[in-house]
């Protein structure tokens, strides 16, 4: 469009909000959508997009890719942009220059290693987390592996037995099992800790959760092949090797006791699909280990062994770290060994709409809330309570339980509940919501009674406040 005025991407990066007018980019048009937000069809979702292209979000919501949605948009035009998106320049002594290039939806919690989530918002978009919108955990730089070359070596301490397998042994030779598991870091909601007393760590919202579909043979019948009777062998642990090094060169491990490997045996899944797709190279390109209802951290991405062995494993991230401890417990007196690793996760829920600060409109009388549920060791989720009042009254969430076993149930739980806005507001209300699972396990009630440390295991009744402007 000639005759309009140019624009830089930092430009348009700075118009974000209202108060400073909200500009998105779509090929090498500028567009202000401050007025149109609030008959977005879509919501407020629009606003992921603020002060950046919307290209990715309208590939993510196939909807828009219509004529008159771009006839639209062109109304909207106030300018072009002339300059190439900058390519970043390759730095050979940067171990992290060859990681794979992220969704600009994903909110950055670190850069390298690379850690993000994707908006709350999004979570209750898919059952199945897509993958270039699934969180991501790294350590350490992403490992670069060739199929060809690729080997899951397995072993045994004591008779040495040993056996390895090509990518293609693990897609041929076996049968393909696959379930729906979600993964949680130990740290999902670390920002709530954050609030009360300082914590180490990553500070994550409510999405270092995702639920995806893998697919791959079960642990069961790969060591099987390998002359393994998991029931029958004297070792204690089964540990997991990763091909990411640290600059010394101890790659990241996990374990878990063989007591977990046998009951969990044919649910283990040694995965080489994630939703049907290969696994990108993030979440553990060609092969990871899903080992549903536990912690995050044991979900060893890049996997190149597993043996059986006496001890845990000595990791870092196995021995001091991902442990859970009580609130006086600080970095003065505390003693890792005191505790085990975290294995099956505690309960939690969170709401993912609306998102904190959410405006809703002033005569609106009531309000539609969506969020997860989940809980370790397969535990379903029985109940999801919500409240309007600040938790002085509750609602039954309807729940959408993922079809499997109650006892068994790996994948996540969304529940969705229209609350009626209480007359007596006063221009803002906190809305709660709290899960129980099989077992009757509830959230605690807030968050300062199990700080710790390490900001982990924060599964409080998780609270947003949004407001209602007269
Ligand atoms: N595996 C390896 N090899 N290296 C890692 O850094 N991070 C772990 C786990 N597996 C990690 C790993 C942690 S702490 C988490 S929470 C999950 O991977 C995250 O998996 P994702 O990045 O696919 O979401
Ligand atoms: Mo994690």
């Amino acid at each position: 469009q000639p005759g309009l005025p140019t624009y830089t991407l930092s430009d348009v990066e700075k118009h974000k909000t209202k108060e400073k007018r909200i500009w998105v980019t779509y090929k090498n048009g500028v567009y202000d959508i401050t007025d149109y937000v609030t008959s977005h069809p879509g919501g407020t979702k629009i606003l992921l997009a603020a002060g950046g292209s919307i290209e990715p979000y309208w590939n993510m919501y196939g909807v828009h890719k219509q004529g008159e949605i771009v006839e639209m948009l062109e109304e909207l035009r106030i300018g072009n942009i002339t300059e190439k998106p900058k390519e970043q320049a390759f730095d050979k002594n940067d171990p992290y220059a060859n990681d794979p290039k992220r969704h600009p939806a994903i909110i950055p919690a670190s850069s390298k290693p690379f850690n993000g989530e994707p908006p709350s918002a999004i979570l209750t978009d898919n059952f199945l987390t897509p993958n270039d919108l699934f969180y991501i955990r790294n350590h350490l730089p992403v490992p670069d592996v060739n199929l060809k070359s690729y080997k899951l070596d397995i072993s045994v301490q004591g008779p040495g037995k040993f056996t390895s397998f090509s990518f293609d042994d693990l897609k041929r030779k076996f049968h393909k099992k696959s379930t729906a598991v979600v993964l949680q870091c130990a740290g999902n909601r670390r920002s709530e800790m954050v609030k009360i007393k300082p914590v180490k760590g990553l500070n994550w919202g409510t999405s270092a959760i995702g639920n995806a579909e893998w697919s791959g043979p079960c642990l069961d019948d790969l060591l099987k092949q390998a002359g393994i009777d998991i029931d029958q062998v004297t070792q204690k642990h089964v540990l997991f090797c990763g091909m990411d090094k640290d600059p010394a060169g101890s790659p990241y491990e996990a374990s878990i006791p063989i007591e977990l490997a046998r009951l969990l045996k044919r649910d283990i899944i040694v995965a080489y699909e994630m939703n049907g797709q290969e696994i990108p190279r993030d979440h553990g390109y060609p092969v990871r280990i899903i080992i549903p209802g536990i912690v995050g951290a044991r979900q060893v991405k890049w996997l190149t062994s597993i043996k059986l062995s006496n001890e845990e494993s000595m990791c870092h991230w196995q021995q001091n770290d991902y442990k859970g401890f009580h609130s006086s417990i600080d970095w003065n007196n505390v003693n890792f060994k005191s505790v085990p690793a975290i294995m099956e996760l505690p309960v939690t829920s969170a709401i993912c709409e609306p998102i904190e600060g959410t405006d809703l409109a002033p005569d609106a009388d009531e309000v539609t809330v969506k969020g997860y549920a989940w809980s370790g060791g397969g535990r379903g989720i029985v109940r999801v309570d919500v409240s309007i009042d600040g938790g002085k009254t509750w609602d039954s969430a309807t729940l959408s339980p993922p079809k499997q076993p109650m006892y068994k149930t790996f994948a996540w739980t969304f529940w969705e509940a229209t609350l009626p806005i209480p007359k007596n507001h006063k221009g803002k209300v906190e809305i709660i919501c709290k899960a129980a699972d099989l077992s009757y396990n509830v959230q605690p009630d807030s968050v300062e009674g199990i700080w710790n440390l390490r900001g982990v295991l924060s599964n409080a009744w998780h609270r947003v406040n949004i407001s209602i402007p007269k």
